[in-house]
């Protein structure tokens, strides 16, 4: 028997799963915890972040670039409820973080102390966690807490991955325990993958063999999964166009000559021609969110039924939830399509797909897509359009770069205009659309790929929500970019109630004086405070020489790009938002 602390226990049996990085903000609440990390300075690095909201999307970063689960870690009280946001976004696109947190001690629960809420519950902070994990622990018993590490890492990596919190009283936290020896975690979860049904997978096979035009989605579950290269051989072995969602971005490279492009309202024209006219659809680890489905309006992107649609997903939830199946399956995706596979190369064997009427129709609708961003893409406008800087960052860039995108237009121009080649290399806040998640993501993805190329991309709005993480990236020298995506305001909210409600409603977007003239921020100023690298792009010769020294200095970098503040994505589907009902009779008048 060896005597071990909580904090050890937890902390070790992370360790032992390979854990490396712990982002967080310690408090009174956590001491006994953050102690720990003290005598373990060779196996795990505290990070400090300057907000836990930051911490939650750094451990999110961190596993969407990786596939590694990292730790973040908050005092009780404030410190705590901070995380909510962060933990939603991950919790939303399935993303693997290992929250830890302090909360009251035992010995007082009830009695209101500093920082706990207890007036309508014992501890409300785990109802107020309870919908934004895979699953809530609070340690009540220190014996329990071998137990629940190891459930919590299951949970948080088995199946359709997702955050999960542990809740560490604080008095809890320093008491030691006897355990005979500390858990081996081969032998709390199951390794290896779930594969589908066979049957299902054989009448999937069929189905997808007898059809004229068969179309895959792509979605989040893909990359999760490691399921590119099965992809791409399902696509090939049918000629199937393929098309992604946006958390399935890079889930196939952009440049294959089966890419479609995107449905929905933000996605592409002929992701959406593909979607709206394929007799056969076999979606893959996607959740068909409204956008991607432009509202769910029959005809506009999807039209199932009559397209059959063949559903594989980890998660049962998904299937059958928004459109009817043909055939769903329940399995993982790499493991099922390498079955899918071996059922195809027996029915069809390998099609010549460069000689099918329905890819070469794909390609002619490709090139004509192509040919309508070209404008926007080689303006020579000052401030520069996004397409153009965004053109002259792919050329820039890596491959195996890494770009991240939040909520609001430069989220969507990066969906929708920025080619990307590799799964986790478009790390994007999809799902929950979270402002303020680049920037701590870029910091996780960085740590996870420090050889590569990681560029942040977030729009002045979302930069503004937690810029305070530059400080982060600079004290340990984490050599992210981050160009902000500057057109003075919330600028896709502006536009939206432009077009959702009148031309000349919009209303508290732009950032402007009581005098109507625009509040512009020096971010190149700012950066330089916090002595990160800062530059400002005004026009599009200035692009290209200062995204290479920024990338070349070696250090985190912060860009102030301005752009046009009219342009807007071109949106080939729909997402209509309902407009006040006194709008409508005015109209009717
Ligand atoms: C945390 C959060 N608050 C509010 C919103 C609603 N919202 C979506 S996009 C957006 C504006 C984004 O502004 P900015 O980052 O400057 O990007 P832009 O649209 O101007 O390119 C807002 C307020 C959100 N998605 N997330
Ligand atoms: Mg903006």
């Amino acid at each position: 028997m060896v005597e071990y602390t909580i904090s050890e226990i937890i902390v070790d049996y992370l360790i032992a799963e390979g854990v490396e990085y712990a982002f967080g903000v310690p408090g009174h609440g956590c001491t006994a915890f953050t102690d720990v990390f003290c005598d373990r300075a060779d196996k795990i690095k505290p990070i400090m972040v300057r907000h836990e909201q930051g911490a939650v999307h750094a451990a999110d970063g961190y596993y969407r670039a990786s596939g590694k689960p990292a730790i973040c870690f908050t005092s009780i009280g404030p410190g705590a409820t901070n995380l909510v946001t962060g933990l939603a976004t991950a919790y939303v696109d399935s993303s693997a973080v290992i929250a830890l947190c302090g909360c009251e001690p035992q010995r007082d629960v009830e009695s209101g102390v500093l920082q706990a809420i207890y007036r309508s519950h014992e501890s409300d902070f785990e109802n107020i966690m309870r919908f934004t994990n895979k699953r809530v622990w609070t340690i009540h018993k220190p014996e329990r807490t071998p137990d629940i590490i190891a459930r919590a890492y299951k949970e948080a990596v088995t199946g359709r991955p997702g955050p999960v919190l542990i809740a560490m009283p604080f008095d809890i936290q320093s008491k030691a325990i006897d355990v005979p020896e500390l858990l081996k975690p081969s032998k709390r979860r199951p390794l290896g993958r779930s594969v589908g049904d066979p049957e299902l997978v054989k009448e999937a096979a069929k189905l997808l063999a007898s059809a004229e035009r068969p179309a895959i989605l792509a979605g989040g579950g893909v990359i999760l999964s490691g399921a590119s290269e099965e992809l791409a051989r399902v696509a090939e072995i049918l000629g199937a166009s393929v098309m992604a969602t946006m958390m399935g971005k890079g889930a196939i490279p952009e440049d294959h000559p089966l890419f479609a492009g995107y449905g929905g309202w933000s996605g592409t024209m002929p992701g959406n021609e593909v979607a709206k006219n394929c007799d056969v659809l076999f979606a893959v680890g996607a959740r068909f969110a409204d956008l991607s489905c432009s509202g769910y309006e029959k005809g506009v992107t999807y039209n199932i039924p009559p397209t059959k649609l063949i559903h594989l997903d980890i998660d049962q939830l998904e299937i059958g939830k928004n459109y009817p199946v043909e055939i769903g399956i329940v399995g993982d995706a790499k493991a099922t399509l390498g079955l899918l596979i071996k059922d195809l190369e027996a029915i069809v064997g390998m099609r010549k797909y460069e000689d099918l009427p329905w890819v070469k129709r794909m390609w002619q609708l490709k090139k004509g897509w192509e040919e309508s961003l070209e404008k926007a893409r080689s303006s020579s406008k000052s401030p520069p359009t996004v397409p153009r800087l965004l053109k002259e960052l792919r050329s820039i860039l890596d491959r195996d770069a890494i770009v991240l995108g939040e909520a609001g237009w430069a989220q969507i121009f990066l969906f929708q205009q920025f080619p990307v080649y590799l799964p986790r290399t478009h790390l994007s806040s999809g799902g929950f659309s979270t402002m303020g998640f680049a920037v701590p993501a870029s910091i996780g993805a960085k740590l996870a790929q420090p050889e590569r190329q990681v560029v942040a991309c977030p729009g002045d709005g979302g930069f503004l929500m937690t810029l305070h993480e530059v400080a982060t990236a600079v004290q340990y020298n984490i050599a992210t970019v981050t160009i902000i995506i500057n057109n003075l305001g919330w600028v896709a909210i502006r536009d939206l109630q432009r077009i959702q409600c009148a031309k000349d409603r919009d209303i508290a977007t732009m950032f402007n004086y009581e005098d109507g003239k625009p509040y512009d921020i020096d971010f190149e100023a700012f950066a330089k405070s916090f002595k990160a690298y800062g530059a400002t792009i005004r026009k599009p010769e200035e692009i290209a020489p200062t995204l290479k020294d920024a990338l070349k200095s070696g250090v985190p970098a912060v860009i102030n790009a301005y752009v046009d503040t009219e342009a807007v994505p071109p949106m080939p589907g729909k997402w209509e938002l309902p407009k006040p009902e006194y709008l409508i009779r005015k109209l009717k008048r």
